[in-house]
């Protein structure tokens, strides 16, 4: 395929690998395999060697479309990670494997909590909650295939996602704002988007601060790819933070120098609650079915309050000052994640979605959303959250639009999210002006994000049927 890239001021043609569709599954059944470990699936080969939470639960959705049971596998092994308080923590260590930082000895949970599982060593904060998205992928793709009743399989897993929903609720939205709380960047997923760098001024790390040896940058190909050092001491002051308030987000409200209202991963609290509750309804369960979908009322009115009427785009807020944060990241557009088409909103901020400040941007490799707008003073093309292209933001979008009734945007990000994919490299993420792989190569996510696409946008496939049509059984 031949792509026209902008690279140092010049329109210059540039020949990428083409993979057919068929490839481009086998190349994301591959990498799943190859990050394949007794517990799970690793985020990555090398640079994240343990579960991540809502990696997991991505994965998770990638692998019902091959293979229910091993998706069954994903989803339990990172739910052995949840706390007795119904948090699912942002990483459940795989105790074989090394080479990352901080690892469980540096959050010390079971040391400063009574909620960590005895069994698996966990980190102590959270990240967005999607994985009700993956319970509904599995009940799908059970449900067509022929083989055993895993309806009590499906309904525990249901009371894990309640109870995770519930300590949310509970724990986590925010009674003024209707936002969900953040302690740490990490919680968000998107670590050091320009969204936070406003919180993170407040954030100043003592002269106590344990000194530590960053492993991320040795995995990557240039440490522009990652966050700064001054980020990192930032991140490892939160987790001391952390420990000093056990965790609790009731002590940790009091003494946090970072606390945001995120309104992404309220957004996608919504989405989930939606979809957990036709979980219930088919399994029977109303009440909780009822009560699942309060909680997504509940999430909505917060990321209604805090969209700009002009734009339909959405504002962080942080809750340190009450101040709006900027909304020219991709996270301004959580409201395709919860409102209707119809909505007013959801218009407006699909028209900005496709306009020339997004994904029509002219020197776009790709017509894809990056991760921060590319006009704005903030974007770096090479830098993590802050520029690049993120092809799993693009599967999430394309699966909102589509959930949304929006054929044509959901397909406009299958086709281009496809196109991208097609080097084989299965990045973490990419630059947004030459398509350049970045961060690490093989990510799970964005394997699981190909086969998703792959099997028609929809989230499920009958496993036997897609593994027989890509000649893998
Ligand atoms: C990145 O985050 C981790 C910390 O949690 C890191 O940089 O070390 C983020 O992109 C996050 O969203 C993702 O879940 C994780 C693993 O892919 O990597």
């Amino acid at each position: 395929m031949h792509i026209l890239v902008r690279a140092h001021g010049k329109l210059l043609e540039r020949t990428v690998d083409t993979l057919s569709d068929d490839e481009l599954f086998r190349g994301a059944v591959g990498v799943l395999d190859a990050n394949r470990t007794p517990h799970g699936t690793k985020a990555s080969p090398k640079l994240y060697p343990h579960q991540w939470s809502w990696d997991a639960a991505f994965i998770a959705c990638g692998l019902a479309v091959l293979d229910s049971r091993r998706a069954k596998e994903e989803l339990a092994s990172l739910l052995s990670g949840q706390w007795s308080n119904g948090m699912i923590p942002h990483i459940v260590f795989d105790p074989s494997a090394t080479g990352y930082f901080p690892g469980p000895e540096r959050w010390e949970c079971k040391a400063v909590s009574p909620h960590p599982p005895s069994t698996v060593e966990t980190s102590g904060i959270m990240q967005p909650p999607v994985h009700a998205l993956a319970l509904a992928a599995i009940m799908a793709a059970d449900s067509r295939s022929a083989g055993e009743n895993c309806s009590r399989w499906h309904s525990a897993v249901l009371a894990q996602v309640v109870a995770w929903h519930r300590y949310l609720l509970r724990e986590r939205l925010d009674p003024e704002t209707g936002l969900l709380v953040l302690f740490h960047g990490w919680e968000s997923g998107m670590d050091n988007s320009p969204r936070w760098d406003i919180p993170y001024e407040h954030v100043v790390p003592g002269a106590d601060l344990p000194p530590y040896d960053r492993l991320d940058t040795r995995h990557v190909g240039s440490v522009r790819e990652r966050p700064g050092t001054m980020e990192y001491d930032r991140y490892l002051w939160l987790l001391e933070e952390g420990k000093r308030a056990g965790y609790e987000p009731s002590s940790w409200r009091e003494v946090g120098s970072f606390q945001v209202g995120d309104v992404f991963s309220t957004a996608l609290f919504a989405a989930a609650s939606e979809v957990a509750a036709t979980c219930a309804d088919e399994l029977g369960q109303n009440a909780l079915g009822t009560e699942l979908l309060e909680m997504a009322e509940r999430a909505r009115e917060g990321v209604r309050a805090h969209i700009d009427p002009k734009t339909g785009c959405a504002h962080d807020v942080d809750l340190r000052t009450g101040g709006l944060l900027p909304h020219n990241t991709i996270a301004a557009f959580a409201p395709l994640l919860c409102l209707g088409a119809d909505d007013p909103a959801f218009e407006a901020s699909r028209e900005i979605f496709f306009s020339d400040g997004w994904c029509g941007a002219g020197q776009l490799a790709f017509p894809l959303p990056p991760s921060t707008a590319p006009g704005s003073a903030a974007f770096e093309e090479t830098r993590y959250w802050r520029g690049p292209v993120w092809p799993i933001m693009n599967w999430l979008f394309s699966w909102s639009l589509g959930r949304a009734g929006d054929i044509a945007g959901e397909s406009h990000l299958r086709e281009h999210g496809l196109d991208q994919l097609r080097d084989g490299t299965f990045a973490e993420y990419y630059h947004p002006f030459t398509g350049d792989p970045l961060g690490s190569i093989s990510q799970s996510w964005t394997a699981a994000a190909a086969l998703l696409w792959l099997g028609n946008g929809r989230l499920v496939h009958r496993a036997s049927g897609m593994a027989d049509a890509h000649g893998l059984t």
